[in-house]
């Protein structure tokens, strides 16, 4: 246990070594205080969400593996695993809800017939909590998403189901915006795609934008509902072509000005999803970020502060564009304490902006402007070495969160006590 009062004793050190490059670390963890990141609800049961009591994931080429006790069965045990999650976060985070997630009580609710009321607890639980709520359709794990198409199927009835449980997930998120006074995200991905090489994308694409003209006939306030669509290169069981690709739902969201889904996973293993930011946010105004880990054929291994987080928060930050970039988890590993899983997820993003934060960017502006191209990089690799982790601990500190590996400690005693006796 790491006490008080050594812990602020050596931030006034570090705030010494980052005032000395003209860093303010009061400001900065200002500014990172105001920065919440969306909960993934779907790290907390493997993807499985509670149509069925024993609900899980199937299809839309994603994949859990792994099978660490302690799953959430019910929504008691998901909030609950949330409530410890956000115990162990400084800051304020919001909830992100699939639609497989609501409060169905027991009755067979199909995705087309979803409404208002079966969020209406979640919204309640997540006024008591003081957080925003944000929503995604669910297009996988059901028996019309089983070839593999959904919003651009070619099959008529399929394809009109989609557009209305789309529809519907639209209706429940503005409405969570609105009883929660925070606008509500919420993000359109379909799995669609074919493993080998197709002949015919143009009718899918064709389909999935009819279906998405569809869909966004009924307009909702900016206050409530935001609108967000994401892409992705590949999936498993889609590998030759996926229907909304990078450039599909570009095209659509530049000419609808709708929210660009940015999810790290989701691109060639050398693209960054950090270098697309200043590009995008001149042509609509909000994005939305997935943030994940992508390793070899997976694209949802827990996030880490790693290279491509870093320059995702440094290229937000330096853009000024806190206000514009709308933050989110996505990964699910079933192999590890999952509680763990969003807490060292989470954190690593918070470090990944704080560091962001602290970068003196005019100061090597300056040089890059003077094409004293050493002294940047001398300063981007010094800058690495800085006492980071002590201003972030600080920050947890002031918030009475558990600092450092303390938090370890928290966890495990969450696992004796509740995960471990599911
Ligand atoms: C899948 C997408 C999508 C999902 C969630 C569960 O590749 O990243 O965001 O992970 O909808
Ligand atoms: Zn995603």
């Amino acid at each position: 246990m790491q006490d008080k009062q050594s812990i602020a004793k050596t931030y006034e050190y570090a705030k010494q070594q980052y005032a000395l490059l003209g860093i303010n670390t009061d400001e900065a963890i200002e500014k990172l205080d105001k920065i919440s990141i969306s909960l993934h609800c779907w790290q907390t049961d493997d993807v499985g969400g509670f149509e069925t009591p024993d609900a899980e994931l199937s299809g839309g080429g994603i994949q859990v593996t792994g099978n660490y006790p302690g799953k959430a069965r019910t929504i008691e045990q998901l909030k609950a695993d949330i409530e410890k999650v956000i115990s162990l976060l400084p800051g304020k985070q919001r909830l992100n809800l699939h639609a497989i997630y609501g409060d169905f009580k027991g009755e067979k609710v199909d995705r087309d017939q979803i409404e208002v009321k079966h969020f209406q607890s979640w919204i309640d639980w997540a006024k008591k909590q003081g957080i925003g709520l944000d929503f995604n359709p669910t297009c996988f794990s059901h028996p019309y998403a089983e070839d593999g198409f959904t919003l651009s199927s070619k099959n008529e009835k399929y394809r009109k189901f989609w557009v209305e449980h789309v529809k519907r997930t639209r209706k429940i998120a503005a409405e969570m915006g609105k009883q929660l006074g925070t606008p509500a995200v919420n993000n359109i991905w379909v799995p669609d795609g074919s493993k080998d090489v197709p002949v015919d994308r143009k009718t899918h694409r064709e389909l999935l934008k009819q279906s998405l003209d569809e869909i966004f006939e009924t307009e909702y306030p900016k206050e409530h509902l935001k609108d967000a669509m994401e892409s992705k290169l590949f999936g498993i069981g889609s590998e030759a072509m996926t229907v909304g690709s990078h450039e599909f739902y570009m095209g659509y969201a530049v000419s609808h000005n709708k929210l660009i889904c940015l999810d790290n996973g989701h691109f060639h293993p050398t693209e960054q999803v950090g270098d697309k930011i200043s590009s995008l946010l001149l042509f609509v105004d909000e994005l939305l970020l997935h943030i994940s880990r992508g390793v070899r054929w997976d694209s949802d291994h827990v996030a880490i502060y790693n290279d491509e987080t870093q320059l995702i928060a440094q290229e937000t930050v330096r853009a000024k564009a806190l206000d514009k970039v709308n933050i989110a988890l996505d990964y699910f590993d079933g192999s590890l304490n999952r509680i763990g899983a969003y807490v060292v997820g989470t954190r690593a993003i918070q470090l990944a902006f704080l560091n962001a934060l602290l970068e003196p960017t005019e100061m090597i502006k300056k040089y890059e402007n003077a094409g004293k191209n050493f002294e940047r990089l001398a300063y981007l690799e010094l800058m690495k070495t800085k006492p980071l982790g002590t201003v972030y601990n600080y920050y947890c500190s002031q918030n009475n969160i558990p600092v450092g590996e303390d938090y370890i400690t928290e966890i495990q005693k969450y696992e004796v006590d509740v995960t471990g006796k599911r």
